[in-house]
């Protein structure tokens, strides 16, 4: 039987699922509104009604229900390689290449807002005022003034698209469901690879609440602003919003990154860092590996290290110690939870990598390279006439003809040799997790992996060891807390500067971060919970010529095998120093390194150390004023005490 063809009357709501397909809904200021693709009369009620109050206030040219298809991103696909925004890498097989308008390359943490009722659940109480670079407020009045200039009228002439989509699993109880709205289609093919996008999604949801995402890129048409790139946005404009009480987020004027794919860090790090504070669990900016030494037994750890500092790497590890393996569950977030056997468990709520491109290799990460190969969406990458991707750190493995004809990021010409950048610093490969070659056989178990290890890490080129074992929880807490790294070119600092980064969560950061240390030190009070211990590794400290002294990469495994071996129990490895447990000299297996200086490598210079406690001191005052939670005060005051006695 023929459906029958309705518009759809969003207030009164007389649609019962299955019954009409409808085709277009009537909104107060648009009238008819066409559905371009897709069955409206089949999302939840409550998806209608709040799609309808959008649609209402973006006025988008029409509407298109994404199912996540293959065929679907064919379409789109199509539709921007059209347009010119997107070009297809023929050497490769499904592989696409966009550039952004280079005023829109990375995150802006400068532009990006918590909106709270209450200041004081986003930012710390400071005697100071709340100058903090760890999260920023608005009230949420004032931000609906913002959002009020921005969004009236801002999907003119463009199609919005209505993308339903999992965190985690569909159905795993660790799983949170997100519907993304969005004018960008680059955006929608994105999402599909790095969130779960099905029709399913319509199903599971049931009575659960959803994370709301609203996304424009704030150019509606007729187009008034130079489009650069045939990439659209605002970066005048720019501004992203969390309403971590309702389980909002506003994103506009930008594509890139996580700014525009809402499931990344607006939603699995800001805003889920709080529904996990509220439901008891934790929200991480964390990579997920199983490690698997040569007896065969297995063992999950997990990274948390800022943008750019070795996440995916550390991740999709290629072992530089025979039989040893390494395999990925993921690259970038975990949800972790205590469960009932007091063991922490771990998912990786993606089911991408939004991986950094420049310096990923054949040589760095293989892994990386391989899932690649297919599926992928390259952005300001160079590419070359014959249909290859190319970016700083594939000099040696370019294939011949090196010499051929380059087109840079910026879509200039380029050769190799030329002195200027052929990718953006922060260029990206976006690409489905499931192709890794070493992708981990649980990744998407509904239950998680259990974890045995937490390692905190950051770029530090002076004073810092390749890696030590903290004392205990509070003092892993306190570590964490302490987290400082290099700027890199993830978000928008210019320059190379050493910047807190506690948990490596300074951007994601979804409430004030006192209370949320106050969150990690409560699991280390319950009893029941088999803490997992905690670590800090360093693997870019360099000598006096700049020159990192620890290999990296595939040998980072040496350091991995002595924390996990410091996990089993292992006494007698380690060193007692006023910062943590350091390796004894020759318990780190070096076999088939060059010479490497071990002293250079471990050395925890007294001075550096006792200036830096200065230092945190001060940090702790002015960004956690009287929120500084009272064991991580303690822990502070006892490795001074620790390193004034050295
Ligand atoms: P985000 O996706 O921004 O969160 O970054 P990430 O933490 O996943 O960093 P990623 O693994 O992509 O590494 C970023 C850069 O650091 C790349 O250029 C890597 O080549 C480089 N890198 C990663 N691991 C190492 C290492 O062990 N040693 C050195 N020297 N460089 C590394
Ligand atoms: C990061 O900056 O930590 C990233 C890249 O993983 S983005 O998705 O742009 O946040
Ligand atoms: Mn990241």
């Amino acid at each position: 039987m023929a459906a029958k063809s309705h518009p759809h009357q969003v207030d009164t709501d007389v649609y019962k699922k299955g019954f009409y397909e409808v085709h277009e809904i009537v909104v107060p200021h648009l009238g008819h509104v066409p559905i371009a693709k897709g069955d409206f009369s089949r999302l939840p009620s409550k998806v209608q009604q709040w799609v309808a109050k959008k649609v209402d206030l973006c006025e988008p040219r029409c509407l298109y229900i994404c199912d996540g298809s293959q065929n679907e991103a064919d379409e789109i696909i199509g539709k921007l390689m059209e347009r010119g925004s997107l070009k297809r890498l023929h050497a490769m097989d499904n592989c696409f290449i966009v550039r952004t308008d280079p005023a829109d390359v990375a995150r802006v943490e400068s532009k990006t807002f918590v909106c709270t009722e209450k200041e004081h659940d986003t930012v710390p109480h400071l005697s100071e005022g709340p100058h903090t670079n760890i999260g920023q407020w608005m009230s949420p009045a004032n931000m609906e003034v913002e959002i009020k200039k921005r969004f009236p009228g801002c999907m003119k002439g463009r199609c919005m698209y209505i993308i339903p989509f999992s965190m985690g699993p569909v159905g795993s109880k660790f799983s949170k469901i997100g519907v993304q709205l969005t004018d960008s289609n680059y955006v929608v093919l994105c999402m599909r690879i790095m969130t779960r996008v099905s029709p399913k999604i319509w199903d599971a949801l049931g009575d659960d609440y959803f994370v709301k995402c609203l996304h424009s890129v704030g150019v509606p048409r007729p187009v008034t602003r130079p489009v650069v790139n045939h990439w659209p946005c605002n970066p005048e404009n720019t501004m992203i919003a969390h309403f971590p009480d309702t389980w909002k987020i506003v994103s506009y004027g930008s594509g890139y990154g996580g700014n525009s794919l809402l499931g990344k860090k607006c939603f699995a790090l800001r805003i889920a860092s709080r529904i996990a504070k509220d439901e008891g669990w934790m929200a991480e900016h964390m990579l997920i590996s199983g490690v698997t030494d040569p007896k065969g037994k297995e063992m999950y750890i997990t990274g948390a290290f800022p943008s750019a500092c070795g996440k995916t790497n550390l991740a999709m590890l290629r072992p530089n110690l025979p039989g040893w393996t390494v395999r990925c569950v993921g690259d970038d977030i975990g949800w972790l939870r205590f469960l009932d056997d007091g063991k922490l468990y771990g998912i990786n709520p993606e089911s991408g990598f939004f991986g950094v491109a420049p310096g990923t290799s054949m040589k760095t990460n293989p892994m990386a390279m391989l899932t690649c190969k297919t599926n992928t969406i390259f952005t300001n990458t160079a590419d070359s006439v014959d249909g290859r991707v190319y970016w700083e750190g594939l000099e040696d493995e370019f294939e011949e003809p090196k010499d051929v004809q380059m087109t840079d990021w910026l879509g200039k010409p380029w050769k190799m040799g030329m002195k200027s950048n052929a990718a953006h610093p922060n260029s990206r490969f976006c690409t489905p997790a499931g192709q890794c070659p070493m992708i981990h056989p649980l990744w998407e178990d509904p239950n998680g992996v259990p974890i045995s290890a937490i390692i905190f890490g950051g770029r530090r080129p002076k004073g810092v060891p390749l890696v030590f074992e903290t004392f205990d929880w509070n003092h892993g807490v306190f570590v964490g807390a302490c987290v400082k790294s290099e700027t890199t070119a993830a978000a928008e600092f210019k320059g190379k500067n050493i910047m807190h980064d506690p948990m490596a969560m300074r951007p994601f950061m979804g409430y004030n971060w006192g209370d949320y240390l106050k969150h990690w030190l409560q699991f280390g009070k319950n009893p029941k919970n088999k803490l997992p211990k905690i670590f800090h590794v360093n693997w870019f400290r360099t000598d006096d010529n700049g020159k990192f002294l620890w290999p990296g990469f595939g040998d980072n495994i040496r350091v991995i095998d002595w924390i996990l071996r410091r996990c089993r129990g292992e006494e007698d490895i380690g060193i007692k120093t006023p910062i943590g447990i350091v390796p004894k000299e020759g318990t780190i297996n070096l076999e088939g390194l060059p010479q490497l200086d071990w002293k250079a490598m471990f050395e925890i210079p007294k001075d550096y150390w006792l200036e830096d406690m200065v230092e945190t001191h001060n940090f702790f005052q002015a960004q956690l004023g009287t929120d500084l939670p009272e064991e991580v005060r303690q822990e502070m005051e006892k490795q001074e005490a620790r390193l004034k006695t050295m």
